[in-house]
């Protein structure tokens, strides 16, 4: 059986510290408890700084990356010129414990480079997005220089890509060629980094109105595995579902966090208190499907903004999901899932037996608890993922 060493989402520290207060608790309370607990795994911060002069594309950037459009609610202004000083923070529409900060434009405060980040207050971001519509300049430079003094990371974008392409191809015409076009301007912007004192420099380089395209698969990827484990799973939670390959991470990284659940379940099964696994079991459940229908946009609120973006009717996109997130997730439907699986209604009868000897039953429970969570999560995720992809797709 796994330990809980494994999987840094949850510590053995944490684990015992919910069996403790669990224990002493009534059902509703110990239910709510877990409840607590797995939402906050959710709500760890992230904080991401994005910068460059003005004009170059940070409040599309902003707006792109978490999944909004120019004129939805809560969007960044764009094409203004820029005004303020300070740092503005834009939330994820459904994850508000991660933002990304619109920063003055660099150039625009005199101040030296050390004097900006301490200005916008560096300590407060994860890493930093520096962006570019044409080249990178000095000023960049000299940021990234005092950048990797804090020891932070930092990632160069070379934004508009889709006004270079179509320029490309205008001037090009029959010859044009795409990944040669990307290519050039990639080694132009490395290369115009070097010039300027910037070690291996890696660019991407982002369309802001075409998000699915280019480079910010690898570009987000690359975020992902330079993150923190506990922030990485915010990063991937948080991540719009524009392409196969995404929501396929996506789905990995959720994947990754079920063991924990299941461990959850299986500390809860050996506690020796009548129909708590159970309950437990249920509530885990249920708060687990309901955030995978929010992670990969199945919830009614993003099948109502994918249709309008797509044009495609909500009821279209219903028709391809196959999923238990199709209907309302209730206890009741839950109950019916878990009497499906064969794997569980073996455990509940075994629970109910072995229950009256506490210590060899409440191991085996706990054994066998952790396992029907797991492959019951593992396998509705992969429902659910799929459900995903199919209205993705039948969006474009
Ligand atoms: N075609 C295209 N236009 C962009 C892109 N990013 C920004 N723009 C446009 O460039 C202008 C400045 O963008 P904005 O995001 O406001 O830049 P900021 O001043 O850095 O926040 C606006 O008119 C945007 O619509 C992009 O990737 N493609
Ligand atoms: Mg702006």
């Amino acid at each position: 059986m796994a330990t809980s060493e494994d999987y840094s989402v949850i510590t053995q520290e944490e684990l015992e510290e919910l069996k403790e207060s669990i224990s002493t608790q009534d059902l509703p309370s110990a239910v709510d408890t877990i409840k607590h607990f797995l939402d906050q795994q959710d709500r760890v911060e992230l904080n991401i700084a994005v910068m460059g002069e003005s004009g170059s594309g940070k409040s599309t950037f902003i707006n792109a990356f978490r999944g909004l459009g120019d004129d939805d609610e809560d969007s960044a202004e764009t094409g203004e010129v820029e005004t303020t000083k300070e740092p503005k923070a834009y939330k994820h529409p459904k994850y508000k414990n991660m933002k990304l900060w619109d920063l003055p434009g660099i150039g625009t405060l005199n101040f030296k480079a050390d004097e900006y980040l301490k200005h916008v207050q560096f300590e407060r971001y994860d890493f930093f997005i520096i962006i570019t519509s044409d080249r990178f300049r000095e000023c960049h430079a000299d940021l990234v220089k005092e950048i990797k003094r804090t020891k932070k990371n930092f990632y160069f974008i070379r934004s508009k890509i889709d006004v270079s392409i179509d320029a490309a191809k205008r001037r090009q015409g029959k010859n044009f060629d795409e990944k040669k076009t990307l290519d050039n301007i990639r080694e132009d912007c490395v290369n115009g980094l070097r010039e300027i004192g910037v070690e291996d420099p890696v660019v991407f380089l982002i369309s802001g109105r075409d998000l699915n395209k280019y480079d910010f698969n690898s570009l987000h990827e690359r975020m992902e595995t330079e993150l923190p484990e506990h922030k990485r799973h915010v990063l991937m939670l948080t991540v719009p579902n524009i392409t196969t390959e995404i929501i396929e991470r996506k789905k990995k990284s959720l994947e990754k966090n079920i063991s924990s659940v299941g461990l959850l379940s299986a500390a809860v099964a050996a506690l020796p208190v009548p129909g708590l696994s159970v309950a437990v079991d249920i509530a885990l459940i249920v708060n687990k499907i309901q955030k995978y229908k929010t992670a990969f946009g199945l919830d009614d609120e993003s099948l109502q903004k994918i249709s309008e973006r797509s044009g495609k009717s909500v009821e279209f996109l219903k028709s391809v999901m196959k999923s238990v997130v199709r209907e309302e997730i209730t206890t009741a439907s839950i109950i019916l899932l878990l009497k499906q699986s064969s794997l569980y209604v073996a455990e509940e009868a075994v629970e109910r037996v072995l229950s009256f000897i506490p210590i060899i039953g409440s191991v085996l429970a706990a054994g066998l608890s952790f396992v029907a969570v797991s492959y019951m999560l593992k396998k509705i995720l992969n429902e659910i993922a799929e459900d995903g992809r199919n209205v993705h797709l039948a969006s474009m």
